[in-house]
């Protein structure tokens, strides 16, 4: 295959590139890119779903409000700060707070608790933090930042409007889009994500890639769809080999930026796969048996302690790979906020 990670090529070069060539290369092609940024070092996210309420309702998620089957809870600040001690003590690198669209955390008071949380855990442990809260208006966002938040994901599953519309049913294209503009001028570093395999084409594809780049992103993932009962019939068979070609996809296309491999969609035997196919964080390492969820796969690999510390560095050894340190985290985040800062 032929070199595609020059800056100057386009989204649709690179789309034809990776979804054209043999699994393979396009797979080669992304980990050499990864190893020239990164060496052999991976970043590893512990996360928490404080919350599944939500006041939306996406098609593809089972925590959509019309969905009356769904496990909902709230975490309390203690039982958050007790499974964030946990985490931080496995050694982690980053805590990700997540929630549904849940008034309780983001609106008038409420969002108080929000910043709350942000501050002890930080407090706690001393990592850096992501939030991942749905859509925000700048001010919270701000907010979010001097509580002591690095991050903020925002997830538009596809740059492709009509698409968006359908999978995002009812809510506002430009409003979530520009939350993580708004995101990244509070200083927040900002991650956006595609769902793959829910009709998405090579257009929807490119759009998306291209968008994504433009925002210059800190952090980009793609993630296969994962159907349940009571979400969308799935349009395609091939998800999870779509999900692995956009991962290459976007490590090619910023290649020195931050690409989960999430152990929400296959669990742990999918990350073999996602570290091969040019990922450089584990995403979705989960504390047992403490009644946490995950989101696209809301037990996988929890309870059973498949989702630890542990069981993801034995995995990265046998690639060859190496959990990074918590200052070469440190310093790759402090790096990225500085050149992004110059381009603001
Ligand atoms: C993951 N389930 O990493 C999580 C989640 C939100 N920032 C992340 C989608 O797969
Ligand atoms: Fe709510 Fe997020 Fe699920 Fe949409 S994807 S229904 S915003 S929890």
């Amino acid at each position: 295959m032929k070199s595609l990670s020059a800056k100057n090529v386009s989204a649709g070069d690179i789309y034809d590139g990776i979804f054209s060539s043999r699994p393979d290369d396009a797979f080669s092609a992304a980990c050499r890119a990864r190893n020239e940024f990164f060496g052999n070092r991976i970043f590893l996210y512990g996360f928490l779903y404080i919350s599944t309420h939500c006041v939306n309702d996406c098609q593809f998620c089972q925590y959509r409000r019309g969905n009356s089957n769904a496990e909902r809870y709230r975490k309390t600040l203690s039982e958050c700060l007790e499974a964030a001690r946990g985490l931080a003590d496995e050694g982690v690198h980053l805590l990700d707070l997540t929630l549904g669209e849940d008034p309780f955390f983001t609106v008038g008071d409420g969002f108080e608790r929000l910043l709350e949380f942000v501050s002890a855990v930080r407090a706690a442990t001393g990592l850096p933090v992501m939030v991942s809260p749905g859509v925000l208006d700048a001010g919270k966002l701000a907010a979010l930042r001097l509580a002591g938040a690095d991050w903020y994901a925002c997830y538009q599953e596809t740059h492709d409007r009509t698409l968006f519309a359908r999978l995002r049913t009812g809510q506002d294209f430009d409003l979530r889009r520009n939350a993580r503009l708004e995101a990244r001028k509070a200083g927040l570093l900002v991650e956006d994500g595609l769902l793959a395999g829910i009709g998405e084409g090579r257009k929807e594809i490119i759009r998306s890639l291209d968008a994504m780049r433009k925002q210059d992103l800190a952090q980009a993932r793609a993630m296969a769809y994962v159907p349940h009962a009571c979400t969308l019939k799935p349009e395609k068979t091939d998800n999870l080999e779509r999900e692995l070609r956009l991962l290459a996809a976007m490590r090619l296309l910023m290649p020195d930026r931050l690409v989960p491999a999430s152990l929400d969609v296959e669990g742990i035997d999918g990350l073999k796969a996602r570290l091969g196919a040019g990922a450089n964080v584990v995403t979705s390492i989960i504390p047992p048996s403490r009644g946490f969820c995950g989101v696209a796969s809301p037990n996988l690999d929890i309870d059973n302690q498949r989702r630890s510390i542990a069981a993801v560095v034995r995995i990265l050894k046998q690639e060859g790979l190496e959990p990074a340190t918590p200052s070469e985290y440190q310093a790759w985040m402090a790096k990225c906020r500085e050149n992004l800062k110059r381009d603001i």
